[in-house]
């Protein structure tokens, strides 16, 4: 029983504790290991709020809650990962409004995803994501589905969709879907039905409750959406507020219901025997709710969102997922990876160790900002930063458990971008984020254009936005007094637009993504950077990943291997990452140079080491700017 008076240091070696602590600290910047200092660690919850003010009430109450939930201890991991389909992937995720456009409306659709598979088999990757397809207002680009079994009129229709399922297939490409089931759509019939009458058993599939003050008109609690304002939205006609924890269009679904989950189900299994090999399951970690008690302010100051710690890791997460792969997924062999916001490892070790049957894998996100930073903020990404994240996941994670590796999606800035090098290295940049990904144990996941090394998007003015976010967050601004260019300033870098625009895939007009006029701007550069011009060039960064997934796809050391990071107490070495990757009978060494100044090798290259990919063209004795070499020891290329 963890009680006020537990220490840090107990707290810390508890699981939940763990990453709850980890997750703090790095949000402001401190490093986690402070916990591990005697003097601190020392400090019991009750004595560090009296020194400090900290926890509040309402995150001691949330945290003692989560750290007494019963856990079953997990059971000892295997010596080597068992094989999966699934973990030998190279999944590449498409953003469908943004990929190809077939007929000129200016949005990507099914057909154009058909018409490039080629392109994609060129590349080499084995498994496509597909971000939301389903009939949908748009409020949040298809993330708000209105039927999950219609296919979104500006995308197609269900038999263009199955259509490009069967031509993947034929190809030897699997198929996921992504998977919103932590809400709906208002425009959902569920949610039509539950507006329209409080006794269909359709209403208790949402989250109502009675407001506040004597008129009832205040929120049922202080809980913020992540698009901003209250997470919670009256309805006058029903006199109650409902819950969405994103865009006010998007209503939280009531999985405490059965017929809820039964129905969802049954969603899902109509998907899987369509033939699907999986899903993506959008902000899966959030779909349990411990209470609907008031979030503590000081998550809400160090977060931006209030609320938070009261539905991340709900208590009855693990029984849904459980059952959700039991009635679904696992009657098919289907792959599934969630998104898990703020989860930290040793509570994605919960959610998908094998054991458990729960999820296969999960997006964690700490490596997307370094420590105290956050997207809306320029600031240039510091690849040190991402080398101490891979020691820790690499060698602590587990035989049990599998990482997703990524660098980008649709809902961040792409990190060449962030990184910022000098312009002279940007390529080189892409490319050592491509080795890194196809040489480290998991499953890689490429977002559309990294295999160009597409940067993010020159942005002018608050029009040129479409991300709903970025949009309410300048609304916001504006309705508390900012000046507008302030306003768009305080957006510009972080929307997640930078990540939708176009794909570029030729010189022609609009780069060759539609004859009509394109639903956002281009990132600028495409008259250069497209995919055209990349598959011609035998330098390109485009044929780095080509090169790269095939020597992945040939060789199970990449994908399954030990991983063995080499010169990291040493402090001469701090701005190289090497490593080996070792399997039966065969063995890797990748060395890479973190930064834009010539380094020297540790040790001299012998003769064993044969080079398979670089991102020079020539060797050289020196390690220059950012070169990222993987090599084969003994045997030939
Ligand atoms: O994202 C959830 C999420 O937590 C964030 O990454 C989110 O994009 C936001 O920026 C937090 O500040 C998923 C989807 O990937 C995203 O596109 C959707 O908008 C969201 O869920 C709601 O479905
Ligand atoms: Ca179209």
């Amino acid at each position: 029983m963890f009680t006020k008076q537990s220490t840090l240091k107990e707290i810390y070696n508890s699981p939940v504790g763990h990453d709850v602590i980890t997750t703090l600290l790095t949000q402001t910047g401190f490093p986690a290991c402070a916990v591990l200092n005697p003097l601190v660690g020392r400090l019991s919850l009750a004595r560090l709020q009296k020194l400090t003010g900290m926890p509040d009430a309402a995150l001691t109450n949330a945290l003692l809650k989560m750290l007494n939930a019963p856990d079953t201890p997990l059971p000892p991991a295997p010596d080597t990962p068992t094989p999966k389909w699934w973990k030998e992937a190279v999944v590449y995720q498409i953003y469908p409004r943004s990929f190809y456009d077939t007929n000129g409306d200016g949005i990507g659709d099914l057909a154009g995803i058909q018409k490039k598979l080629p392109y994609l088999k060129k590349l080499g990757v084995t498994m496509l994501w597909l971000s939301p397809i389903y009939d949908s207002p748009n409020d949040d680009c298809g993330y708000d589905i209105r039927d999950y079994q219609k296919i979104l009129a500006d995308f197609g229709t269900m038999e263009d969709f199955d259509a490009l399922l069967a031509a993947a297939h034929k190809n030897g490409i699997k198929l996921i879907m992504d998977l919103v089931i932590n809400h709906t759509s208002d425009e959902h019939a569920w949610f039509k039905k539950a507006l329209k009458d409080a006794n269909d058993p359709c209403h208790d599939y949402y989250i109502w409750r009675d407001g506040k003050g004597e008129d009832g008109m205040q929120p049922p609690n202080n809980w913020t959406s992540f698009f901003s304002g209250s997470a919670w939205r009256y309805f006058p006609k029903q006199k109650q507020f409902a819950l969405h924890l994103f865009s006010e269009k998007q209503m939280d679904l009531n999985w405490e219901n059965p017929n809820l989950r039964a129905e969802l189900y049954k969603m899902v299994n109509w998907w899987l025997d369509k033939g699907v090999d999986g899903f993506r399951l959008d902000v899966i970690s959030l779909i349990s709710k411990e209470s609907y008690a008031d979030g503590s302010p000081q998550i809400s100051a160090i977060s931006s969102i209030t609320g938070m710690e009261r539905y991340f890791y709900g208590p009855r997460l693990h029984e849904y997922l459980r059952e959700l792969r039991a009635e679904t997924f696992a009657k098919h062999d289907a792959f599934t990876v969630g998104e898990t916001p703020v989860v930290g490892m040793e509570l994605a070790r919960r959610l998908t160790a094998e054991s458990r049957a729960e999820l296969d894998t999960v997006f964690n996100f700490d490596h997307l900002d370094c420590p105290g930073k956050n997207r809306y903020k320029p600031y240039p990404y510091d690849l040190h930063y991402l080398k101490r994240y891979f020691l820790n996941w690499q060698q602590n994670y587990g035989n049990d458990v599998w990482m997703s590796l990524f660098f980008d999606n649709h809902d961040n800035p792409r990190m060449v971008g962030k990184i910022g090098a000098d312009p002279q290295y940007h390529d080189r940049v892409a490319k050592l984020l491509c080795t890194l990904q196809m040489t480290l144990r998991g499953t890689p996941f490429v977002y559309q254009g990294d295999e160009l090394g597409l940067g993010n998007a020159q942005f002018n003015s608050a029009e040129e936005l479409r991300d709903v976010e970025a949009i309410n967050r300048y609304n916001e601004l504006l309705e508390q007094g900012t000046a507008p260019e302030a306003a768009f300033d305080a957006v510009k870098h972080g929307t997640r637009d930078h990540a939708r625009t176009p794909m570029p895939w030729t010189r022609a007009k609009n780069a060759g993504f539609t004859t009509g006029e394109p639903w956002v701007k281009l990132t600028d550069g495409w008259e250069t950077r497209n995919a055209a011009a990349q598959t011609r060039e035998e330098d390109s960064v485009f044929h780095h990943y080509k090169r790269m997934i095939a020597l992945r796809r040939q060789n199970k050391a990449l994908v399954y291997g030990d991983f063995r990071p080499v010169f990291t107490r040493d402090s001469r070495y701090e701005d190289l990452f090497c490593y080996f990757r070792v399997a039966q009978g065969q063995r890797f060494y990748v060395e890479i140079n973190l930064t834009n100044t010539a380094q020297a090798r540790p040790a001299p290259l012998t003769p064993r080491q044969v080079l398979c990919v670089s991102n020079y063209a020539e060797p050289a004795s020196l390690l220059r700017p950012y070169e990222a070499n993987v090599y084969r020891i003994g045997g030939a290329k």
